[in-house]
């Protein structure tokens, strides 16, 4: 595999009001970055750096603790920033709009419980969507984890991220995680994750 590292897909200011320009910049050039530059290191010169992220991901736990930390914030922002759009918010349509009606009842449901999942993940982590064995399942994951890790009980294919570590929000927020988490829902780019969801399924 060759990683590298993305550029965002939109500007550092495209999805103002809701996620300051400030913020985007050093999420994206410096965090994640980081993380990116920490992972290579990590894998340089090993057997991973022949294997895709999800294949390091399923054998985690005999990995340092670089590769799951790294490895995961490396990943974990490579789909954060997809599930974002100045286009998004508004609520899914097609395929997906039916399973979160099947799985949580309705999308009021789902939005709640996944709000109420991201406001009280407690300390810094992503709370997701994710598909497992066809089902749709809500989860969070503490640091720079994700649901396919070997290391975390709740697994399975991600199709949305929410990043939750203050360093997402702090600078328009500060102590306010409910508020970003508001305004966040107008961002989701719910087309790319119907996109992801398809690809998921097609994966199990
Ligand atoms: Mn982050």
């Amino acid at each position: 595999m060759s990683f590298n590292f993305p550029e965002l897909p939109y500007s550092y200011h495209a999805l103002e009001p809701y996620i300051d320009a400030k913020t985007m910049e050093i999420h994206h050039s410096r965090h994640h970055k980081t993380y990116f530059d920490k992972f290579m290191t990590a894998i340089a010169n090993t057997a991973l750096e022949q294997q895709s992220l999800h294949d390091i991901f399923a054998t985690v736990s005999q990995q340092s603790s670089a590769v799951r930390n790294h490895g995961g914030g490396f990943f974990n922002h490579n789909l954060y920033w997809l599930c974002m759009s100045p286009n998004g918010g508004g609520q899914p349509g097609g395929l997906l709009a039916e399973a979160i009606n099947c799985h949580f009842g309705s999308f009021a449901h789902f939005k709640a419980a996944f709000s109420d999942a991201a406001a009280n993940h407690f300390g810094s982590g992503f709370i997701w969507l994710s598909v497992n064995d066809g089902r749709l399942e809500i989860s969070s994951t503490s640091n720079q984890d994700n649901p396919l890790m070997d290391v975390i009980d709740n697994r399975g294919e991600p199709i949305l991220a929410l990043d939750v570590w203050e360093h997402a929000y702090y600078i328009s927020y500060q102590n306010k995680r409910p508020d970003y988490i508001e305004a966040w829902w107008h961002v989701v780019d719910w087309q790319q994750i119907e996109l992801h969801f398809i690809e998921a399924l097609q994966q199990q």
